[in-house]
């Protein structure tokens, strides 16, 4: 239609007809979405403008994006370089005629990034809370432990350097500060970001400058405005009276996010995950390949799920499902070698809770020591929430801990969902786990997968790798869990009912 109107437009002009004659406003069009999405790896990117008019174009102040309009043509291009950053970003280019404007949102992603290794830390601090609370907590991967102590160092100013494992595939990007999401005294304030890189590693240069975290219980990422290749040692400072309560400093995490090095001569591919789950409504997810292979690509085994490529992210989609769990594979290539296979899995609203019974374990607490709402293996499968299993600590019950379950009724066995002691978790939350199965046709215990919960509070999903049919029992070895111990509020099995 928009093109018909051109024309016409075209030949009253061509007729002599004054535009005044006609008060037909301008046509300027470009498709119904005004924001254009451009490869993180860099690309120019061309858009039709559909206009009978005379156009200027302004755009925001975006060094990343050159972006001109051939009048000609009617073509507006893009030339957008790499985001070196895994920071999304966006600019704006607005084309104008004599009686209407259109602004267009130019998108692109950031870079996935990787979690850099950590070799060891130093730090100015003589004396922390307890060993308990030393600085390893603070880069130990798990955010229920965290580096405290009450002391300010003599100069007034926490100083903690940390020492990255050389990897050349990747380049430092970014800093991600985890506090304690309860935010308690020492949550820090300003910080000050200081690097140094392996050719010269007591030369450290300064990149951040007093950025401040606002004492929140949330992680606070800070992006580098350039990446550093080779990046050795990490100097975070933070002035104690910046801190909550002006003396202390408390960090439960802090991550190195390092994005793939187009400098390296080394062809890698490491995929940020391996596996994805949608909940049953649908929904997109994103898995993020660090590579530098020049683009990649994915295949899905089957249809209901769809992928696309974003730079280096692979975005997969998924409608609702009104069976029960689905799973498919996703296969993902890159251009310069490399492949990795993620198993994708949907919830279904035809999932259903299955029946445990018999539940034994490799310890259990008494009530008497525990409390009444804690202890037996038979609190993991009572259908309440606040009553759990705690393995024993009055009398030493070394991990890895196990508890094992009957299941009644299962014609299949899909996900589990694991509850820590509800509404916080505490000790014995699930660290990483192994589930075993066993069917009617086996002999024994088949291990299914490895999982790990992250001992953090709240619930995990535990997709199975496949759907298993006539289970009979289910193993759960607890290799970790907090303060050595295990610890389960509710232990739930899903699947299809015999
Ligand atoms: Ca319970």
């Amino acid at each position: 239609m928009k093109r018909i109107l051109y024309i016409c437009l075209a030949l009253l002009v061509l007729a002599g007809c004054k535009e005044t004659d006609f008060p037909v406003p301008t046509s300027l069009y470009v498709g119904d979405n005004t924001t254009f999405n451009v490869s993180a790896n860099g690309e120019t990117r061309e858009i039709e403008v559909m206009t009978s008019a005379n156009l200027t174009l302004t755009t925001a102040d975006a060094d990343w994006a050159v972006i001109s309009y051939d009048a000609a043509k009617r073509i507006l291009t893009i030339n957008a370089e790499r985001n070196d950053s895994p920071s999304d970003r966006n600019t704006t280019a607005t084309l104008t005629a004599v009686d209407r404007a259109l602004t267009l949102t130019i998108a692109q992603s950031g870079q996935p990034a990787l979690n850099m290794q950590v070799a060891g830390a130093t730090s100015n601090v003589t004396a922390w809370y307890s060993a308990s609370y030393d600085l390893s907590k603070s880069y130990d991967g798990a955010t229920s432990t965290y580096t405290y102590t009450a002391n300010a160092p003599a100069s007034g100013i926490y100083e903690l350097t940390y020492q990255l494992a050389a990897d050349k595939r990747v380049s430092l990007a970014g800093v991600n500060l985890v506090p304690q999401s309860s935010a308690g005294s020492g949550t820090f304030g300003l910080v000050t970001i200081e690097v140094s890189t392996a050719d010269t590693p007591t030369n450290f240069r300064t990149l951040v400058t007093d950025y401040d975290c606002k004492q929140v219980g949330t992680p606070t990422f800070i992006a580098f405005e350039e990446s550093i290749a080779g990046a050795q040692f990490v100097r975070i400072s933070v002035p104690a009276a910046s801190t909550k309560g002006g003396n202390n400093f408390r960090l439960a995490e802090i991550e190195f996010k390092g994005i793939a090095s187009t400098g390296s001569s080394e062809k890698f591919f490491i995929p940020l995950a391996t596996s994805a789950s949608f909940a049953q409504e649908g929904g997109s997810a994103s898995i993020g390949i660090v590579t530098n292979s020049a683009s990649i690509s994915a295949q899905v085994a089957d249809d209901w799920c769809t992928a696309t490529i974003d730079g280096s992210f692979v975005k997969l989609t998924a409608g609702a499902n009104a069976d029960h769990m689905r799973r498919t594979t996703v296969t993902i290539t890159g251009s310069d070698g490399g492949s990795a296979t993620v198993s994708v899995g949907q919830f279904g609203s035809a999932d259903q809770k299955l029946t445990a019974s018999n539940a034994t374990a490799s310890s259990q607490e008494s009530t008497d020591n525990e409390g009444s709402n804690g202890g037996p293996v038979a609190f993991a499968i009572d259908g309440n929430t606040a009553t759990y299993w705690h393995s024993a600590w009055a009398t030493s019950a070394p991990a890895p801990h196990w508890a094992n379950f009957h299941l009644d009724n299962a014609a299949s066995l899909d996900f589990l969902r694991y509850y820590p002691r509800q509404p916080s978790g505490g000790n014995g939350n699930f660290g990483e786990i192994e589930v075993w199965i066993k069917t009617t046709s086996d002999a024994d215990y088949v291990h299914a997968m490895d999982y790990n919960c992250g001992m953090k509070a709240t619930m995990s999903e535990i997709v199975l790798p496949k759907s298993y049919t006539n289970v009979e029992q289910v193993k759960i070895v607890v290799n970790t869990g907090t303060g050595g111990f295990a610890s389960c509020s509710e232990l739930e099995f899903y699947g299809t009912k015999k």
